[in-house]
């Protein structure tokens, strides 16, 4: 096994820690020449490689197995200059089975030394990427093991099926008790429900992770892209008082009151002759299909135009409300660029719906790979709804095996090394 090495912070930096994990990070007090620091205490010391002061750093030792990496582990908190740091490589890299670590490894090692799930190291790097408040809030929940003990419930639960299974084939066909059988499929509907109700609550998580879309649309001219800019807080939509202006959809990414927001400017809709604006109405229908919220503007009371997308939130606006003073029917709310407190209210709305979305239960699955074998789990349960207990009971063991050991590839997989390719590989180096 490899000692790795790698800084946890990149650029210049005031301080920057070089973190050391392996069988032979002791060996950092020798390359460097100090005393070794007690374990876990603070101390201060001089970095000499081959007699020249590279640094006055805080050293760190921290002796395995009770490390986050489950190995010996130096940390070195150097000054952030890049000669510093580059000296400090180059001493490490002259020592053998010394090398710098790959993205997330330090975190891989923990998983694979038994210190953390795979659902622990995947909120590790959620908690690193996260940029809003409710996407550090899911990474710090499920940081804490709560999928873990979900996971771990529904596989006593499958084994408690398993069991009245056994007692099953144990008796011959027609001795199985009548009230074995009730408790069974009374027991699997349970736990089928609660899978169920999981993944579809997942959605709304997998959204806090990859932003929430919210597409604007509309006739022409009714002032889209004047809202969007106003979103924006900068010009990223051409606004003129020719209708048909917009055709590309416009993106925009935002912090909306701690949620990730994708916003989307789009072409007006309406009949034309022009190639441009048809292939952009396409878009615009496009992008109604994907979105999760629908911004409705009108000028003119029209918002049936686009009231048979019943499966998403729709909320009318009334556009321009300075010259459109009189309210119009169904409509939810109303803006004008002038008005700064509509604007406001506007964007309240849209956060209370993101959060009328957010279902009472907490899902515990929070990612696309969780949510498919929670899925094949599920599937394998269903299965069983069909077999016959009295005539096919090993059938029925295989597909409760088989769900349990898809549940158990959430936290931890058997087949790891291609899991771990897609999940390290978006790390950053030093983590
Ligand atoms: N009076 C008034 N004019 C507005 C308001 N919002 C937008 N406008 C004007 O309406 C015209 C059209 O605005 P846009 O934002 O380009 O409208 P759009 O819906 O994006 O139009 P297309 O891209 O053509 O579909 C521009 O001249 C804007 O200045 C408003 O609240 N009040
Ligand atoms: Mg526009």
């Amino acid at each position: 096994m490899d000692t790795i090495y790698a800084s946890a912070n990149q650029n210049v930096s005031s301080i920057k820690i070089i973190r050391i994990s392996g069988p032979e990070a002791r060996k950092i007090t020798k390359i460097f020449d100090f005393k070794l620091p007690k374990p876990k205490k603070y101390s201060v010391t001089k970095l000499t490689y081959k007699n020249r002061l590279i640094d006055k750093a805080v050293v760190f030792w921290l002796p395995g197995p009770n490390t986050i990496t489950g190995e010996d582990i130096f940390e070195l908190h150097i000054h952030g200059s890049i000669i510093i740091e580059d000296l400090v490589y180059q001493a490490l890299s002259k020592q053998k089975k010394f090398r710098i670590a790959n993205k997330g490894e330090f975190t891989k090692r923990g998983f694979l030394n038994g210190k953390i799930d795979l659902s622990q190291a995947e909120a590790i790097n959620d908690i690193i990427n996260a940029e809003t408040e409710k996407q550090l809030e899911i990474a710090n929940f499920q940081i804490d093991g709560n999928l873990r003990g979900k996971i771990n419930l529904w596989r006593k639960q499958i084994l408690d099926l398993s069991t009245k299974i056994e007692l099953a084939i144990d008796f011959s066909d027609e001795e199985i008790p009548l009230n074995l059988e009730k408790e069974f499929l009374k027991n699997l509907d349970y736990l089928i429900k609660d899978i169920k109700i999981s993944i579809n609550n997942s959605a709304f998580y997998t959204s806090i992770r990859s932003g929430f879309l919210i597409v604007i649309v509309g006739k022409p001219n009714v002032g889209k892209s004047t809202l969007m800019n106003y979103i924006a807080k900068k010009d990223v939509s051409i606004v003129t008082e020719q209708p048909g202006t917009t055709r590309d959809i416009i993106e925009q990414k935002i912090n909306l009151n701690g949620y990730p927001v994708y916003f989307y400017d789009t072409a007006g809709v309406r009949k034309t002759s022009s190639l441009i604006e048809k292939e952009g109405i396409k878009k615009t229908k496009k992008m109604i299909k994907n979105s999760d919220i629908i911004l409705n503007l009108s000028v003119d009371n029209d918002f049936e135009l686009f009231s048979d997308n019943y499966d998403k939130k729709i909320i009318n606006v009334r556009s321009k409300s300075d010259i459109n003073t009189k309210p119009f029917t169904n409509e939810d709310t109303s803006i004008s660029i002038k008005n700064k407190k509509e604007m406001e209210k506007l964007l309240k709305k849209i956060t209370d719906n993101i959060s009328s979305l957010e279902p009472r239960e907490s899902s515990f699955l929070v990612n696309k790979r969780q949510v498919d074998s929670a899925k094949n789990a599920l599937k394998a349960l269903k299965r069983i709804k069909n077999i016959s207990i009295f005539l096919e009971t090993e059938l029925i063991a295989e597909e409760l095996r088989l769900s349990s050991s898809a549940l158990s590839s959430i936290t931890n997989p058997i087949d790891i090394e291609e899991i771990f390719d897609e999940i390290f590989s978006n790390f950053c180096i030093g983590k």
